[in-house]
């Protein structure tokens, strides 16, 4: 089996990489990414070496790239992790957003077809949903909620998960799409709310909290995510959705309370600053085809999660300085200044 993985100097595509590249050593797992601000290949250090894996760089995009790449490789499985994936970066600047991950998933679903792929699986979001409200605890988004976006980020992967259906529909490519809740774990990005509070409470800096903090969010392992996927393009149903998220319900400032507890660090860091526009509410998922259709149970709860990740942050600082000394610092002056 020859797998691309795009994305994978990402966060998920990153860890992705990791499982796929241990647990199969007969495949062959080739890394495309387009190494942006986002991309970063010491993340991949563990697998490198390894004669199983291969990194490309390159767009998405990029159609004439892309088309010599399939021709050249004959793919069976394709995973498409890459996209411009910050919300709010995408209330900043949305071309990108339509530019990556509609215009680019096309031109990966256009090759597969051309190519013959056996397997097209499409990593979204359960932010396609829209948010729900604080006082029903009892709704969760299923697959047949309806999509009702909220932010450019959520609009552009929506929009994207509806080409892979057309495809399906229109041309039989065997696709699958998987909505997973928000990730955490090793290697995520300092600019999401997680990790920035982590890094930012290390250095005694105020940890800005959006609006009152009461924002509800389904936070998933992201290593029962790779599972998911694992498991979705082995054994999922073409043409199906399928939703992945472990009943791990958190405000976000139970989630910064939790991280300064696990630092001894005090609560006087917490800055209230103004609210992202268009703030989803509350994210939580309904995972039950993915349960009862493929048998995925998830690993993690989120309080020895959190602890595992807290502890990774802080035995890998280089890996995390590294990012924060470069363009992230100017770009997070840039927002936070400003609010
Ligand atoms: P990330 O921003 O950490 O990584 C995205 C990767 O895509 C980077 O390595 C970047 O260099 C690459 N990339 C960007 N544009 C590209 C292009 N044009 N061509 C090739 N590579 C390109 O994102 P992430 O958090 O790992 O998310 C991965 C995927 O999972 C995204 O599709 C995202 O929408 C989805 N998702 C994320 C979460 C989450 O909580 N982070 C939850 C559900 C779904
Ligand atoms: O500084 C912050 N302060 C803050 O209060 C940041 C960065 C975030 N927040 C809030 C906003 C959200 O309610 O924390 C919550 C989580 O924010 P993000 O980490 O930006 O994630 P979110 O907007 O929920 O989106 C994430 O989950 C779904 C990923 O970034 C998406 O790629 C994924 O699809």
């Amino acid at each position: 089996m020859k797998v691309l993985v795009t994305g994978g100097a990402g966060f998920i595509g990153g860890n992705f990489v990791h499982h796929m590249v241990n647990k199969y050593p007969d495949y062959e797992i080739v890394n495309l990414d387009l190494l942006t601000y986002a991309g970063n290949l010491e993340t991949l250090k563990p697998v490198e070496d390894k004669p199983n894996y291969k990194f490309v760089k390159g767009d998405i995009a990029d159609e004439p790239f892309i088309m010599d790449l399939f021709e050249k490789e004959k793919f069976d499985i394709v995973v498409n992790f890459a996209a411009e994936s910050h919300v709010d970066r995408s209330i900043e600047d949305p071309g990108i957003f339509v530019q990556t991950n509609v215009m680019g998933t096309r031109v990966l679903l256009d090759a597969s077809k051309k190519y013959g792929v056996k397997r097209y699986h499409q990593v979204s979001t359960d932010e396609v949903y829209g948010d729900l409200p604080l006082d029903r605890p009892d709704l969760f988004f299923t697959e047949e909620t309806p999509i009702h976006t909220s932010s450019p980020y959520s609009s552009s992967k929506a929009s994207a998960d509806l080409f892979v259906l057309a495809y399906y529909r229109t041309f039989g490519l065997p696709v699958t799409i998987s909505r997973c809740s928000n990730n955490y774990g090793p290697y995520h990005f300092p600019e999401k709310l997680i990790p920035l509070m982590i890094s930012r409470a290390l250095a005694d800096e105020e940890l800005p909290v959006y609006g009152n903090g009461e924002n509800v969010r389904d936070w998933l392992h992201v290593s029962d995510h790779c599972e998911a996927i694992d498991l979705i393009i082995h054994n999922g149903r073409v043409g199906e959705v399928y939703n992945v998220g472990g009943h791990n319900e958190r405000t976000n400032l139970q989630v910064v309370q939790t991280i300064l507890k696990a630092l001894n660090k005090p609560e006087s860091l917490i800055k209230y600053v103004k609210d992202r526009p268009g703030h989803d509410m509350r994210y939580a998922i309904d995972p039950t085809k993915l349960e009862t259709e493929l048998g995925w149970k998830p690993k993690y709860n989120f309080d020895t999660g959190i602890a595992q990740t807290i502890q990774w942050y802080l035995d890998n600082e280089d890996w995390w300085k590294h990012i924060l000394s470069g363009e992230y610092s100017n770009y997070f002056d840039k927002m936070y200044g400003e609010r």
